[in-house]
């Protein structure tokens, strides 16, 4: 890490910034806390746009930062390097770990690396109505102690958990208000080893996945279009329902589009070229 690089002025403005894996609702969330007051941050030395917004938080402002999505802090692609410049390079006073709480087996691997690189973080387990179709159970008091950050079960889309949520931030801002903003240290996050085992470790009780999961729609669907003894009759009938709807209506709206193009010709058209 090269502190020498680290760009520390913020106006004593609080810098939140938000990780996690791709797709798992960083951006969702940013601009329900933001209301879509961001802006692109004019950030020297990081090569993508990184969006910016500063809100009030509980009577002060706070600046957050919605980072690209990564699976790993220590990868090597584009958007790995962006991230680990931007951290090593942008002190942060809190760091907010968005994980899909659906698969949070495969995504825990972000909060511990984020514990080993030394920075303040919160957890929020977004998606839970997701989680709560497929029958989901966490114990987040145990996976608070487990993780040794806080954690919230939120859903970014539509609202659930988020007040509480923000006010954990708060707690966790005021926790740390005193010490200074924080680089990562990743020489700390090389030097830890993260096997499978840790990561199972880390989810130990923590969550209770079910045991039969819900079918998808689209494994509805499958079940039935290849059943042995449905399957065929299902695709005559399908081809049946397409060849009514072109008779029914594809071929009466070619009619009224031939009519309607005729009355163009001979009314608008034609008058004008004579
Ligand atoms: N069901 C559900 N979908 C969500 C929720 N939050 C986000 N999504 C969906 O997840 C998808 C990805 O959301 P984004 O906010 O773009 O995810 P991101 O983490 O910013 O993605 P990257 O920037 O590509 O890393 C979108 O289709 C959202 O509608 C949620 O709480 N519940
Ligand atoms: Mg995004």
């Amino acid at each position: 890490m090269n502190k020498r690089n680290a760009v520390s002025s913020n106006s004593g403005i609080p810098r939140i910034a938000l990780i996690g894996q791709p797709n798992t609702g960083k951006s969702m969330l940013f601009n329900r806390i933001t209301k879509a007051r961001a802006s692109v941050g004019n950030w020297p030395g990081i090569t993508v746009n990184v969006s910016r917004a500063r809100v009030p938080l509980e009577g002060r402002t706070v600046e957050y930062v919605d980072l690209p999505g990564i699976y790993n802090l220590e990868g090597g692609s584009e958007d790995e390097a962006v991230v680990n410049r931007f951290l090593t390079r942008y002190p942060v006073d809190l760091v907010i770990i968005v994980i899909n709480a659906a698969q949070i087996e495969r995504q825990v691997l972000m909060p511990l690396q984020v514990k080993a690189l030394g920075l303040p973080a919160v957890v929020m387990l977004n998606m839970c109505d997701e989680a709560h179709k497929l029958g989901i159970k966490f114990d987040l008091a145990r996976l608070e102690v487990s993780l040794g950050m806080p954690v919230a079960l939120i859903s970014a889309k539509y609202g659930q958990g988020f007040d509480g949520a923000m006010q954990q931030v708060s707690e966790r801002l005021n926790t740390d208000f005193e010490s200074k903003p924080v680089l990562a240290d990743y020489d700390s996050l090389y030097r830890t080893l993260m096997t499978e085992q840790t990561l199972d470790e880390a989810l130990e009780g923590c969550v209770t996945l079910p045991e039969v999961w819900p079918k998808t729609l689209t494994e509805k669907l499958d079940q039935l279009f290849l059943h042995p003894l449905l399957g065929l009759p299902m695709f005559f009938l399908s081809m049946l329902v397409i060849f009514s709807l072109i008779w029914e209506i594809g071929l009466p709206s070619q009619d009224l589009v031939s009519s309607g193009a005729d009355w163009v010709q001979v009314s608008l058209l034609e008058p004008g070229l004579t």
